[in-house]
């Protein structure tokens, strides 16, 4: 064996020569691991007594892409496509054997190689497009040249990855191998290329499978049309498909020089830098600097969840998602049954998109265990409750929970604003207590905010962190204060929402800036879809505000048609006159001389405050650090990853500009808009608050 370097062994096999890259945590093909498979393909090929190349990769994956981190720093060589051309010239076969997950840079530089094997666990993907760039090592140009341009198209646009399977029916793996046997068998195929006597074929001089979208353009316009709305606002994703034009159109190395251009510019934007931050601050969610990576965690063996209503229901699929079982309890039948049927209507759904099967269907169904009885959860290792959002309410049920549920089991509120160390005060074990909120839909969104209580144990913490993981979300540990990390900010950009509709503007004006920003929806369409008679009573209601009086003469949002809006029969939103009165009511009975408010405004006085009210998170020590909470609002709220996050939008915009906005803004506003210290002492230091 020849140790090429520190991450690259060579070796021979018969006439079979191996390279293996060995470089943890995913073989990121890093400076090194790139001048280690150049010298060792350069090696191979200069040994007249080997046949064939294998390139192989040690641990748990084949290379899974370029190094991120090596990113807005200066090149080094070789880059990927000087590696790409060392192996595409060999006179003799380059077999990639693949296993583990072949994405971006690793992907591109299998399909360098003459031949690729995987075994049947291996998946690949082009997933550059979710970092703002797109394939810059030739995979725009080589990957429709083995799967057509359509093909190509959803794959680099996605960002999707691919399993064997499929891989293997679009030709892009030559062979599934035996699952374990990988290196054997990747030497078998080798021979077995020996001895067929084929010709070298390399994946550039292909055409077959790109010459029928050759002068069709609509093909490609079609795809631009059917995916306008996911594409909305972002760059990367139209480069994409320039770039797989290209392919199709235009000879391979002006392709991959038309690639490269594209690729140069996405690299250098900041929607590429907010999408790269985006990537490894969610990685960095998981790290709790006082729980080690190791704490042992409890077995989570049965989830009990108190509530079956639209949250209780959507918490509880997230656990039969993952094949846990779980006990539900009500009050009473009919709100059980009610519970379960909204819970197998959506797996229904989801069989009829062909996301699951009827079987899977009746599998997850047959996990929950339905109870009226609080007693039924002794058996649980965690209990969830999802019941009315009032603390007396939690506390009562708390008190009955320390009653029943075992010792060592994991008590857990999803309570979105309430104090989880006075609810954990009513029990005898405050150490098993925490919040575990959960955003609606709770079984789509991936936000998980894992409520830190002040007595709660370090290992309840670190079994909450991985069962969100295990269930599919990304769990991001937060601090008790009202409305923890997201809410708490939502609740300063309501407030300037509602004050911008009083002083000038209108619920549209609001929801056009802020959806242009590229939020899902904006707050009072947000409203609509929520329901704005959540928590409104005739009794209770003061007529004081917009969403009050509207509920007041029963307009109550998209569930009957009309709230801020009017809805047509397919829910399709337009201004609405009645919600244009009664705001100039409102605006003439509080005295307020309504003028005309810029976008502008609407959109950092929306925007601003919530920045501002990170940063007080950040000094009262409720949030990690500045990306964790960017990343609660990446997740939980749909805030676009071109832009990163609040704070990292902070910096974007330059954080001397926000406190010099939120400055001037204190001065006709009010103190709500008092920048924190620590923006201000940021701002002074130079420093970017995302760094925080
Ligand atoms: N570069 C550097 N570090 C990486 C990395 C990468 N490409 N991928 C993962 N890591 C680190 C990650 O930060 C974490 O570090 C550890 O590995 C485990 O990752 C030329 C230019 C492979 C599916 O976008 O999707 O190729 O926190 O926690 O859940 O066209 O990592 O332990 O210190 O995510 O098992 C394209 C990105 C790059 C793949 C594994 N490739 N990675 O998931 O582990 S651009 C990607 C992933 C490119 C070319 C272009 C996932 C994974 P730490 P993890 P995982």
């Amino acid at each position: 064996m020849t140790a090429i370097n520190d991450v690259v062994d060579l070796t021979r096999e018969g006439e079979i020569a191996v390279i293996t890259l060995d470089s943890p945590p995913v073989n990121a093909l890093s400076a090194q691991l790139r001048a280690g498979i150049a010298q060792a393909v350069e090696q191979a090929v200069a040994d007249d007594a080997a046949k064939a190349i294998v390139l192989t990769c040690a641990g748990r994956t084949f290379c899974a892409g370029a190094d991120i981190t090596e990113f807005g720093k200066p090149p080094k060589d070789p880059s990927l496509s000087a590696v790409q051309a060392v192996i595409e010239a060999a006179p003799k076969p380059v077999i990639a054997a693949i296993h583990g997950t072949a994405l971006g840079g690793g992907l591109e530089l299998a399909l360098s190689c003459h031949y690729r094997v995987a075994v049947p666990s291996a998946r690949c993907g082009l997933p550059e497009v979710k970092l703002g760039i797109l394939p810059g090592a030739g995979g725009t140009q080589r990957l429709p040249r083995i799967v057509g341009a359509e093909q190509a198209l959803e794959m680099i646009t996605s960002g999707a990855h691919v399993t064997a399977k499929d891989a293997a029916a679009m030709g892009l793996f030559d062979k599934l191998v035996a699952e374990g046997n990988l290196r054997e068998d990747a030497i078998a195929f080798a021979r077995e290329v020996i001895a067929s006597g084929a010709p070298l074929k390399k994946v550039r001089d292909l055409d077959e499978a790109i010459a029928p979208a050759r002068g069709k353009p609509e093909i490609f316009a079609e795809f631009r049309k059917k995916n306008a709305r996911k594409f909305r606002g972002f760059e990367a994703p139209e480069a994409c498909i320039q770039a797989v034009e290209a392919a199709v159109e235009k000879p391979f190395e002006e392709g991959l020089k038309f690639e490269r251009a594209l690729f140069e510019k996405l690299v250098a934007s900041e929607q590429s830098a907010a999408q790269r931050y985006a990537f490894f601050a969610e990685r960095e969610a998981a790290k709790i600097p006082d729980i080690p990576k190791d704490t042992p965690t409890r077995e989570i063996a049965r989830v009990g969840m108190i509530g079956a209503g639209t949250m209780g229901g959507g918490i509880s699929m997230n656990f039969l998602n993952a094949g846990i079982p779980v006990t539900i309890v009500e009050t009473n039948q009919d709100a059980l049954d009610r519970g379960l049927a909204t819970i197998r209507k959506n797996y229904e759904n989801s069989a009829k998109r062909g996301r699951l099967s009827m079987e899977d269907v009746e599998k997850r169904m047959a996990l929950i265990t339905p109870s009226l009885a609080l007693d039924d959860l002794a058996d649980c290792d965690l209990v969830i409750e999802a019941v009315f959002e009032l603390m007396e309410v939690k506390k009562e049920i708390f008190t009955k929970l320390d009653g029943i549920c075992k010792p060592g089991a994991i008590m857990a509120s999803n309570t979105s604003y309430l104090d989880i160390d006075k609810i954990a005060s009513v029990t005898s074990r405050p150490g098993d207590v925490l919040g575990m909120h959960f955003f609606s839909p709770a079984n789509v969104m991936r936000l998980l905010e894992v409520v830190r209580g002040e007595k709660t144990e370090k290992d309840v913490v670190a079994t909450a962190m991985a069962l969100g993981k295990r269930i599919g979300k990304v769990a991001v540990c937060v601090g008790v204060a009202h409305g923890f990390v997201g809410n708490r900010m939502l609740s300063e950009r309501q407030r300037e929402a509602n004050n911008l509709i009083m002083e000038g503007a209108m619920p549209w004006d609001v929801d056009r800036v802020l959806h242009d920003f590229g939020l899902p929806m904006g707050p009072f369409a947000m409203a609509d879809l929520a329901g704005l008679d959540l928590g409104w009573t005739p009794e209770n209601s003061t007529g004081e505000t917009a969403k009050e009086r509207l509920c007041e003469i029963d307009r109550r949002g998209q569930k009957n048609g009309k709230g801020f809006y009017d809805y047509d029969e397919n829910r399709k939103a337009t201004p609405s006159k009645v919600t244009e009165e009664i705001i100039l009511d409102l605006s003439r009975a509080k005295g307020i001389t309504r003028r005309a408010i810029s976008d502008q405004e609407i959109l950092e006085r929306c925007i601003y405050p919530m920045i501002n009210e990170g940063a007080k998170i950040l000094q009262e020590g409720k949030a990690l650090r500045a990306s964790d909470i960017d990343i609660v609002w990446l997740t939980g709220y749909g805030w676009p990853v071109y832009r990163g996050g609040p704070m990292f939008y902070a910096d974007t915009i330059g954080l001397d500009k926000v406190v010099a906005a939120l400055e001037t803004y204190a001065k006709s506003l009010g103190p709500d808009f008092e920048p924190a210290e620590l923006l201000v002492r940021t701002a002074k230091e130079g420093k970017r608050i995302s760094e925080m």
